[in-house]
């Protein structure tokens, strides 16, 4: 029986050979080691003198490496750590560890937690502390570090999210999936260092690649969380009716006379679209409360 794999994406690092080194010496010959390779030759002979199973990934990017490598794993724990050597395979043990405490499904290396110096640019640490933010709000968790390279899951939370089409969130694809489906999400601090030899290989654009996981996380929770969503726009919409409106009335007041019509009709129609937003979020938080306990009592 296979009781652990690990998925290991990778794409032209130096370093892979020895992560993957280090992952058998610490958890043992008998774990399953699948790596899922994007690499050209050179790096690719290198990887083929290891003990790991490699699989050629057909596709692109980060997340349909991961998400074909779970696939293909047989163990009760899926794990994976990428290939840079920025993180430490005693850390994703930690993780693994983690996972048996007993509140969570899932579990992830909360890189803020022991970052080492030059590890992260100031951009990129605001940037993963908003979509961090974001996540959190959108889907009503605890995490630190949502953009996680190390983290591990029990297989029944993968097998509830196998049959999804990957798009581009990196670690917060998985996590939104996960969250959706009711798992218990959690991070443990663990370290990471700076990239060392190459540069990041995971976007060509770090900037539009946040963006498009902002947008990732907005958008699925509108099914998940639609009373935040609907309810937000809502109020947003009702505030600028009524702050139009003053001003309409405050004109009216101080001239005696009701010349902006057009300005009082969107503020009137400002005011009606809000409340019928929150009243949609409010309905639809209802349905989705309805369905899911439906589904609970199955
Ligand atoms: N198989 C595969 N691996 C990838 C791809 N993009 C990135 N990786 C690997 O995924 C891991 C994380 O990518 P990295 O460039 O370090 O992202 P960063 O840490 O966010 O800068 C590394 O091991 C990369 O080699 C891809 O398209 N396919
Ligand atoms: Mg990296």
């Amino acid at each position: 029986m296979v009781r652990l794999s690990i998925i290991v994406p990778t794409k032209d690092e130096r370093t892979a050979p020895d992560v993957i080194g280090e992952l058998y010496k610490v958890f043992g010959k008998d774990t399953e080691v699948i790596v899922v390779d994007k690499s050209n030759d050179t790096f690719r002979k290198e990887l083929e003198k290891t003990d790991a199973r490699i699989i050629r990934q057909e596709s692109d990017g980060y997340e349909n490496a991961l998400m074909e490598g779970f696939r293909e794993a047989r163990g009760d724990v899926i794990a994976t750590i990428d290939a840079d050597g920025t993180y430490s395979v005693r850390d994703l043990e930690k993780v693994i560890a983690a996972l048996s405490d007993g509140d969570a499904d899932f579990v992830s290396g909360n890189r803020f937690g022991h970052l080492k110096e030059g590890a992260m640019s100031a951009s990129l640490k605001i940037g993963n502390g908003f979509l961090t933010w974001l996540y959190n709000v959108m889907y009503r968790r605890k995490l630190h570090d949502a953009l996680s390279g190390v983290f591990a899951m029990k297989r029944k939370a993968f097998e509830s999210i196998k049959e999804e089409l990957p798009y581009r969130a990196g670690t917060i694809f998985f996590e939104i999936e996960i969250a959706r489906r009711g798992w218990r999400l959690k991070d443990i601090p663990i370290t990471y260092a700076p990239r060392m030899g190459s540069s990041s290989k995971i976007a060509r654009v770090k900037p539009i690649y946040g963006l498009a996981m902002a947008f990732h996380s907005v958008r699925y929770a509108r099914d998940y969380n639609p009373l935040l969503i609907f309810g937000g726009i809502g109020i947003i919409l009702v505030i600028a009716g009524l702050v139009l409106g003053a001003f309409v009335i405050g004109n009216y007041l101080a001239t005696g006379t009701l010349s902006e019509i057009g300005r009082a009709l969107i503020a009137f129609m400002l005011m009606v679209l809000g409340f019928l937003s929150i009243m949609t979020g409010f309905i639809l938080d209802l349905l989705l409360e309805i369905s899911r306990d439906m589904h609970r009592k199955r």
